[in-house]
Parts: C-alpha cells; structure tokens; sequence
C-alpha cells in the first residue's frame, strides 16, 4: 500500500537571515511538503525582512508559505505555535539553517508512505556528514546513550530536527518544552508510549557558532532534566 503523504513542515526561525531565504525556497518545492508554516519569535536581524520580501516574490512554492511572529521564546515555544497552525496529517520539523538538507525529505518519509511506520526520524550519524564541533557532539553522544539506557532502546540521534510524526499524535504529546528540550521531549515521550521510532540515515553539514549555531551546554543540562524527569514520572 502506498499512502498519499500530506506533509506540514514547522519551521522556527531566529536571527538566520543568511540561510532562511534558501532553505525556505528549497523545502517549499519538495512534492510532499503541502505547507510551511514559519515561526519567526523576534530575530533581530534582517530575518523578517528577508522573508517578507520573499513572500512577496512570486517564487515557485510560496503559496505554501504561512508566516507567524511572537516574542521570543526559544525553539520549543516557537515549534508548539507552529504545531497549532497545522493542517495536514503529517508534521516534521526544519531548521531554517542549512545544516540539513530538504533533498533528503523523500527518503525520510519513503517507509511512511509505504504503511511500514508512523514515526522517521532522519539520523545526522548514520549518514554522510560533517561534524565541527567536538564537545557538541560528545555532549550529543552523552545525552542519546543517556536516553538508550533508560528508555531500553538504540537510537543514534534523538537530537536531530528532522523528526517526522503523525500530527495528532504530535498534539498528543502536549510538549512543554520552550528551548531546545523539546527534542528530548518528543523522543522520551514517544518512546514511553512504546512507539518504534524508525531512523533513516540522513546528510549533515554542521556550523559553528560563528555562522549562527545557538544551542549551548546550558541545554545540555536542560535535555538531562527532560530525560530524568519523564522517566520517573508515572
Ligand atoms: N523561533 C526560534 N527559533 C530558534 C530559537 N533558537 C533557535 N532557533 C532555531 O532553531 C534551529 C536550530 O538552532 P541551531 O542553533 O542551529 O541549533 P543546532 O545546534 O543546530 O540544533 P540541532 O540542529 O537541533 O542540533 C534554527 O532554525 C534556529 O533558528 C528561538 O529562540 N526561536
Ligand atoms: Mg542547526
């Protein structure tokens, strides 16, 4: 059985007025996107402007574009107004960096499509990449061992963006998380309901904090008070 796949990807977008016009552009042209919904939470760079102009362009894929501002909140909070915009059976998750790539969509929802899953996962360590940062991705090895020994499972990259769910599933999890603990969040709280997450391997080309990149040791600790806190509770 091979189902349609209707796809609504949330992207939250903050201070990235480098990449967000590209990656807008290239994610809006995949087959079985059917909406992007951006979260802009208070960039202070150029970043509403250059989307702005974009929506105006008349660019092949914009229609699907809807574009959403607040305050700042992190990424968690931004991905949750997102969630509540969507309208199509299936959402996934797109940084408005470059670090990974649309092309890969396809393959990431190929088993979906066929019936055999309901959640993907694109792993950034199973596929070609690039990796610049070491305490970053020891810090990112640390936390997804933590997660396989406590949840009895053997993920490769609970951390990375590319995370594809059933929308109302997605709502069910009821994600608290306002930074970037939503990721541990919605694996913990996935993997606590018994849902197999299905990895496919995914290319990443990694920045560094002087192109852009946010998230800092202090998540870190955050994400370990999402993995302990949900496992002991009930
Ligand atoms: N709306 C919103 N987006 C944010 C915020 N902080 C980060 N983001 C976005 O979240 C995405 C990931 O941020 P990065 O700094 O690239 O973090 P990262 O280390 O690459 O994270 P991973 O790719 O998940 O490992 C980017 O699209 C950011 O613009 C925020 O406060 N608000
Ligand atoms: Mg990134």
């Amino acid at each position: 059985m091979i189902r349609e796949m209707k796809l609504s990807v949330i992207m939250p977008v903050y201070n990235e007025e480098a990449t967000v016009v590209e990656i807008l552009s290239k994610v809006a042209t995949v087959p079985m996107v059917k909406e992007v919904i951006v979260v802009n939470d208070g960039s202070t760079d150029g970043t509403d402007k250059k989307i702005q102009k974009l929506l105006k362009s008349k660019k092949k894929g914009i229609k699907k574009i809807s574009y959403f501002k607040k305050q700042n909140g992190g990424k968690g909070s931004a991905v949750r107004l997102g969630l509540e915009k969507v309208s199509q059976e299936y959402t996934m998750i797109q940084d408005a960096d470059l670090e990974y790539d649309p092309d890969d969509i396809p393959a990431l929802v190929e088993h979906i499509k066929k019936g055999r899953v309901e959640v993907v996962y694109g792993s950034r360590f199973i596929g070609p990449h690039s990796n610049l940062l070491f305490w970053h991705r020891l810090g990112n090895s640390f936390l997804n061992f933590l997660v396989n020994i406590l949840y009895d499972t053997t993920l490769t990259d609970m951390e990375t963006c590319y995370k594809v769910l059933p929308t109302k599933l997605f709502r069910e999890l009821d994600i608290r998380s306002n930074k970037f603990d939503m990721e541990p969040e919605i694996t913990c709280k996935l993997l606590k309901r018994g849902i197999n997450i299905f990895e496919v391997p995914i290319t990443y080309v990694g920045r560094d904090f002087s192109e852009g990149k946010k998230i800092s040791w202090r998540d870190g600790l955050d994400a370990l008070r999402v993995i302990f806190g949900l496992r002991i509770l009930p």
